[in-house]
């Protein structure tokens, strides 16, 4: 498939570079820093030889998140979101943005946002889990009252926001003690970003804005997998949970789900049948994800022709409003 759109595409700037680097092997580090930071030469080849035709970009993680300092958060997600822009602007056709936010302080992110979506035309947001917050030791997650007024300036913008992975606080999550090989995209990953999704989705966020989209990638965290048990337990007894409706109810009207970094037909399938084929999108998550893995399965996994154009290209038109 020649013109696929992908939305889980990473950039870093000089900054936020140094975030990336305990994720990649000393041989494979040279090359992965070079690709985080080039917008014009690998990338658009690699979209270009993989048939992905638009790529909306975001910061590597977790880059603004980390910045315990709510003047610095907001200074680097500024900086940032403007060299995207000016890629942007460059290649129009080619490349999209997600605005990172200062989340350390609600209002700066409200008004980074607007400016990110009203001035330089981005479709959205993505944050890269849980902000730390004053000191780095302080953390904070979106369903947090404080985000309030955050959460409805940006649902007023009519645009999604994606929850991308971070590793939780070693200093926190004992349960990595002597098991670091499952930090990262092995697991810790999914089971920090798939947690925090489910606070938003439980708390009521999704009934006072019931137009909100939230993105998921990795074929939705495990959540898919989980969410028949997570709505049959819940039945049994809510626990003050302070939302109205199931969880898979706003998993299938709130939640959209990207094939970043998860190139497997049965866990496609899987997701198809339990969110349809509507909500899924396809995605790469370069550079630490090769366009070649992406397509080489994408392209051709048994799924209908009807379906790989929607996962493919059309949902991400629709939601995104593209030509
Ligand atoms: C990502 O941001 O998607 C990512 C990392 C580090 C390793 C793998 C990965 O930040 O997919
Ligand atoms: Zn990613």
């Amino acid at each position: 498939m020649k013109d696929k759109i992908a939305l889980e595409e990473h950039f870093a700037i000089d900054q936020t570079i140094g975030d990336s680097q305990v994720y990649a092997r000393a041989e494979v580090w040279t090359t992965l820093r070079a690709n985080l930071l080039d917008f014009e030469q690998q990338r658009l080849e690699q979209m270009e030889e993989w048939g992905t035709a638009y790529s909306i970009l975001s910061l590597n993680s977790p880059a603004v998140q980390a910045i315990p300092e709510a003047g610095r958060a907001n200074d680097v997600a500024r900086r940032a979101n403007d060299v995207l822009a000016e890629q942007i602007n460059r290649h129009p056709k080619r490349f999209g943005g997600f605005a990172a936010l200062p989340m350390q302080d609600p209002e700066l992110a409200a008004r980074e946002l607007e400016r990110c979506v009203n001035e330089l035309g981005f479709h959205g947001f993505l944050v890269n889990g849980f902000s730390q917050v004053g000191d780095a030791d302080t953390v904070v997650y979106y369903d947090d009252p404080r985000f309030e007024e955050f959460w409805a300036r940006a649902a007023a913008l009519n645009k999604p926001f994606y929850m991308h992975p971070r590793d939780p606080l070693l200093t926190h999550a004992k349960v990595f003690d002597g098991a670091h090989w499952l930090t990262g995209p092995t697991w810790a990953f999914a089971a920090e970003t798939s947690m925090h999704a489910l606070r938003l989705l439980s708390s009521g966020l999704f009934d006072r804005h019931p137009e909100l989209q939230m993105i998921l990638g990795h074929f939705g965290e495990g959540i898919p997998f989980n969410v028949w048990r997570i709505d049959h337990i819940l039945r049994k007894g809510r626990r003050g949970m302070p939302c109205e409706r199931d969880i898979g109810d706003y998993l299938r009207e709130n939640v959209y789900i990207t094939t970043s970094g998860n190139f497997r037909t049965p866990t496609l399938l899987s997701t198809m049948l339990e969110v349809g084929s509507d909500r899924i999108m396809y995605s790469v998550d370069y550079p630490f994800e090769k366009h070649e893995d992406a397509a080489r399965w994408f392209d051709r996994c048994e799924i209908s022709e009807n379906d790989r154009r929607k996962i493919g290209r059309d949902n991400a038109r629709r939601l995104f409003g593209l030509a």
